[in-house]
């Protein structure tokens, strides 16, 4: 009997090592793009479309950059003619075959303490974290304006060749 009790702990932990490897994080990041800063030490806003093409609920629960002090995600609510900024508490969820599009107006990524300026033309890096701690980085185009919807964001549009 003494024999079977390595074995048997080897099956208990089975289940658990297999739950510890990192499932792969099923996002799509579109059109994203960061607004340019003059200066250090500014603050810029990220924008993006995340979509879950995964079967479960994704998690959006912060992110980082390794040129800002900080980053939060943020949602601008206007209230009575004033617009106020909210940060998203307990993270973003985003339903399996769903998408979230951060847009000016809207939500967006607060890009805070940039270490250096952002010119147009750029990239900006942002790691996002979702549930678990899984990360994905996102590269945002700094410009001016916003990038043109892709296609497949409206499905509806008429097709054109
Ligand atoms: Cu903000």
């Amino acid at each position: 009997m003494r024999r079977l009790a390595p074995l048997l702990s080897v099956l208990a932990l089975a289940p658990v090592l297999g739950a510890a490897a990192p499932r792969a994080v099923e996002v799509d990041i579109r059109q994203a793009w960061a607004r340019p800063v003059a200066g250090a030490g500014m603050n810029s806003a990220g924008y993006m479309v995340l979509a879950n093409r995964g079967r479960a609920p994704l998690t959006l629960t912060g992110a980082s950059s390794p040129l800002a002090r900080e980053v939060m995600v943020h949602r601008t609510i206007e209230k009575d003619g004033v617009s106020s900024m909210r940060a998203m508490g307990q993270g973003l969820i985003i339903p399996p075959g769903g998408q979230v599009a951060f847009a000016p107006g809207g939500a967006h990524f607060m890009v805070m303490g940039l270490k250096r300026p952002l010119k147009p033309g750029e990239r900006l890096a942002l790691t996002l974290t979702f549930d678990g701690g899984r990360k994905v980085e996102a590269q945002l185009a700094v410009r001016t304006t916003p990038p043109q919807p892709a296609a497949a964001v409206a499905p509806t549009a008429p097709h054109r060749h």
